[in-house]
Parts: structure tokens; sequence; C-alpha cells
């Protein structure tokens, strides 16, 4: 592993961007961001462009999908290889937080640890144990490693992404409950907030889980169109507000969290169909912990979404979770008393970019 170097975002801070799944991000070594979050969250606004609805002076594409950051470490861990901490950089505030996880930004953490010597290469592919430090569970990571190097190149497709690449198969154990203490942390499945019925969830991802009907709308409609109604969009932020506190969140007017998904019945062969604001814009496609929460609430009887998910039999529930660009394949392991135990999913990743970041002040 390189030498640390002293934090100067004038001269320049080392930083790699990739694609991670359906998101785009910095990828930094936490010894070359400063210790202090103050100063560190100073710094990612100014290298995201933020706040700025454009993000014009900065690196992010105007969307929370690519204003996202991973910082990384060498694990003390026992069962970790590497340390994964994400941030959200807001796109129209002055806000970054650490306050949810990020499963797509997560499938460039082991090819970036690798490329940085973090983790060293063990054959054909390499499994990089992930501590996923905002929620405190481990994720595993199997990353390509042809001749001990990492290999983008592959033909795994996933949707939202063009053409295909390098397949990274992550696994998630052990999600229940990640930040807001218990999978129901209501213990109920079914709770109803504004006189709608919701799951509020957290399989890795605090969620609302409500059917679109409800919402009043059909669930087949573009980011486009949902991002237009100004109707839903308040609707859903009185429900968030109230099921925040509800899911041991507590104030959640500044976080990103819960996510709102709103389902109904697949319309391409999978298991259900979804459309998720995280929380104020609409999701292009749907977050990887967000799904394997949405998945979870579909196979828990009486929730909203079992009502209009096509459940399969088995032990192992293939459920391909659809969103408004095609859908996301989750891969649920039930135990012996019918909950799950530890889900899987497929995604890609790329390395755009590896250099220095400047981050010069403008005030
Ligand atoms: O749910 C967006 C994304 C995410 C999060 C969001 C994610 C996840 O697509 O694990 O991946 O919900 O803010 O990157």
């Amino acid at each position: 592993m390189s030498e640390a170097r002293t934090f100067d975002p004038i001269d320049g801070v080392r930083c790699m961007w990739m694609r991670g799944g359906t998101s785009k991000g910095g990828y930094f070594l936490a010894q070359d961001l400063p210790a202090d979050t103050a100063v560190r969250d100073a710094f990612l606004l100014r290298v995201m462009g933020s706040p700025d609805p454009r993000q014009i002076d900065g690196l992010g594409a105007a969307d929370p999908l690519t204003a996202k950051v991973a910082v990384v470490q060498c694990s003390e861990r026992e069962d970790a290889d590497v340390d994964y901490l994400f941030l959200q950089v807001f796109v129209d505030q002055a806000i970054v937080t650490d306050a949810q996880n990020c499963g797509n930004i997560l499938a460039g953490v082991g090819p970036f640890a690798i490329e940085r010597g973090l983790v060293e290469t063990t054959g054909e592919d390499t499994d990089v144990r992930i501590f996923m430090a905002n929620t405190g569970q481990i994720a595993t990571a199997r990353v390509p490693t042809p001749e001990g190097k990492v290999s983008y190149v592959g033909n795994a497709r996933i949707d939202g992404v063009p053409g295909c690449a390098a397949a990274i198969p992550v696994t998630f154990a052990d999600t229940a409950g990640s930040s807001c203490g218990a999978l129901l942390p209501t213990g109920h499945c079914v709770d109803v907030i504004d006189g709608v019925e919701v799951t509020l969830i957290d399989n890795g991802m605090p969620v609302v889980v409500m059917q679109a009907a409800d919402m009043g709308i059909s669930g087949t409609e573009s980011r486009e169109e949902l991002e237009a109604n100004d109707d839903l969009r308040a609707r859903l932020e009185s429900i968030r507000l109230q099921a925040g506190p509800l899911m041991n969140l507590g104030d959640v007017k500044d976080k990103s969290v819960p996510k709102m998904t709103m389902v109904s019945a697949a319309s391409n062969g999978g298991a259900l169909s979804t459309r998720t604001f995280i929380p104020h814009r609409c999701h292009a496609s749907i977050g990887v912990l967000g799904a394997v929460s949405v998945a979870t609430a579909a196979v828990l009887p009486g929730s909203p979404a079992a009502a209009v998910a096509c459940v399969p039999e088995g032990q192992q529930k293939t459920l391909a979770v659809e969103h408004p660009i095609g859908e996301m394949t989750v891969i649920l392991n039930m135990d012996d008393g019918g909950n799950v135990a530890s889900a899987a999913l497929l995604r890609t990743a790329r390395k755009l970019f590896d250099g220095d970041v400047f981050a010069h002040p403008n005030e």
C-alpha cells in the first residue's frame, strides 16, 4: 500500500472515480482524507460541486446516484479484509451523510481495495470481505482477478448500465435491522400512516413499502413522470417524516433514509414491480440493499408487497425486482423458520479514472 500524503485539497487528493453497479462516485483511502469529519465533508462538497442542482463546479453529475463516496481502509476485524464507509453527498443541499449504506457503490469496493494494494489476489477470483461501517455488517464481493489483476471485462449485464462487464457477485448476511435495530422496527408487518398500509422494514436499507395503487399511481410510470407529480411527492414525504421516528431513525428531515418504495404487480415476468424515491428524487432503477429489503417485504405474509408479489416456493427464492428500466434479481436464502437468512445479487463495476482531485475554496 502506498504512503499516506498530507491532506492538501489545493495540491490534490488521491481519488479513484468508479461506477459501482448503477451508481458512480469517488473512492478514497481513509488515510488520504482528514480525520476531522467537518473538514472532510467540506472537501467532499467541493469535490462534487454541492450545493448546486447542476453541480457545475464539481464532479457530481446532478443526481444523488452520481454524488457518492466510498472511504476504504484495511480492516482490523478478523472477519473482514477492508472497512467501507459510504457517504452520500446531497446535490442541492450542503449535506454529507453517513446515515445510509449503499450496495451499488459497494460493488466497486473490492476492485478498489485490490487496486490500492489493501487486498492480495488469490487466483482467478478474489473474495473481498467488506465490513460496511455505516451499518455494521459484512458483505462478500467476488472480484475477477485473472493473472493477479482486477479485470473489469466480462459478459455480465445489469439493467441500468449499457453493455457488459465482469460479474461481481455480492452476498449479504445478517443485514436485518441494519439501521433500525430490527427487521420490522415497529414489530408489525403492516402499519398505517396517513391512511396508507405500509411495511416499515430494514433488511440492509430502511424502506417504507406501500402499494402504488394506494398512492394513486399505477406503478408503471417513468422516473420523470413521478418526479413531476407534486401531490405524490408531498404524500410520500408526509409518510416518510412520520415513519422515521417509528423506524428508530429519529427526525429524518435531513436524512436520505428511509427510502420510499411503491410496489405493484410485475409487468415483465418478475416477482413484483417497484418505483422508489431515495427519498426526494425517484431512483432511476432501485438500490441494491433497497431491493433486498423490498424482496424481504414481499415474502412476509400479509404485507402490502406480498399481496402484489409472485413469490416462488422453496428455501432459495429468486426474485426479479422490476424497476423503471429493467429488473434486479435478488436471491433470498431462507432459514428453517421461514426468515430471510442471507441475500445475494450480481453487480458490475468499472474503474473510470485514477488520479488527484482538487478542491479550491470558493469563498
Ligand atoms: O440500496 C440509492 C443506489 C442507492 C443505494 C439510494 C443502494 C442500496 O442505487 O444499497 O445501492 O437508495 O440512495 O446506489
